[in-house]
């Protein structure tokens, strides 16, 4: 699957890495992962990795980017990771590059490279850079095998995203023949700060349920303006208090506003989306959002999701 891109990465001495802005587990886990991979079974090249700061992935080893000059892509071969369109690369230098390919795993958009392989039954981009090196025996580092294996993680929701498939598992158990901390990766991802855990047991004590057992939450905008945090922390991030609840396959999160009221929908069975389509919102049959005028509104939908909660499966 790789042969194209192989040929290209034998036949230069530079090789920039670039990925999405903004990155990330899974773009900078490939990144690092692909930088640490060349580095070790190509170590006469020069390997670089750019583009914007890693924010809260800053824990990964080697999160840093390199500074590189310009002049440096003359000669370079560049390659461009986990992103769909080209107005998402971070640092646009990719373009002067003296050859460019890509490997991704979102749904196609659009030609970027020359040569790509863009393979949307991938969870991740990790899994993908694991598999080059699965197919071209290329040997994997501690570092490399880490930084891949927090993509995939992230990438898949720690293994259970529907994409999830018996080749993660291959490919995640091949990065484990490579020792390295798997708790330590786990810890920097999932340990929550004290203020993050009591605003979720706060939170969990509002949860409430329709008779067909759809979980919900209502924050007026007075509890909102109360609690002294963004609304995207509310929204979004307060929904899945309500997910692995038994019995519970639909919950809904709204949250007032000066705009209108944020409705975020979720399931883990049947598809929602319709109902977030009907109220002029979108996304993803189990994972979708919507804003309403009024709780009027907000209560309808309630009302129609908790008739899908009861229609049987
Ligand atoms: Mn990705």
């Amino acid at each position: 699957m790789f042969e194209k891109i192989m040929e290209l990465i034998r036949s230069y001495n530079t090789i920039i890495i670039h990925r999405h802005k903004n990155p990330d587990g899974d773009a900078l886990g490939s990144q690092i992962g692909l930088k640490h991979l060349l580095m070790h079974n190509f170590p006469e090249k020069k390997v670089y990795a750019v583009g914007d700061e890693a924010g809260r992935f800053d824990f990964m080893d080697d999160s840093v980017m390199d500074v590189v000059d310009d002049s440096e892509y003359e000669s370079a071969l560049a390659i461009v990771l986990d992103t769909s369109a080209s107005h998402l690369i971070s640092d646009e230098r990719y373009k002067t590059a003296a050859a460019l390919c890509r490997i991704d795993h979102h749904l196609f958009c659009e030609t970027i490279a020359p040569a790509e392989v863009v393979d949307s039954s991938a969870e991740s981009c990790c899994s993908l850079i694991t598999a080059l090196a699965m197919e071209q025996n290329l040997s994997l580092t501690p570092v490399a095998a880490k930084s891949l294996y927090t993509g995939m993680v992230t990438d898949s929701g720690r293994f259970r995203y529907d994409s999830t498939s018996e080749k993660t598992f291959l490919r995640a158990a091949h990065l484990l023949r490579n020792a390295f901390d798997l708790n330590e990766v786990y810890q920097n991802l999932y340990a929550a700060d004290f203020e993050q855990a009591r605003l979720r047991a706060q939170f969990v004590l509002k949860i409430q349920f329709t008779p067909n057992r759809v979980g919900y939450i209502y924050t007026t905008q007075e509890e909102l303006q109360a609690l002294n945090v963004s609304t995207f922390s509310i929204s979004r991030g307060m929904v899945n208090t309500m997910a692995d609840i038994k019995g519970v396959n639909i919950w809904v999160n709204f949250t007032e506003t000066e705009n209108g009221i944020l409705c975020e929908l979720r399931s883990s069975k049947q598809n929602i989306n319709p109902i977030a389509v009907k109220y002029g919102g979108g996304g993803h049959m189990k994972a979708s959002g919507a804003t309403v005028n009024n709780k009027e509104e907000a209560m309808q939908m309630l009302h129609d999701l908790d008739k899908l909660a009861g229609e049987n499966t």
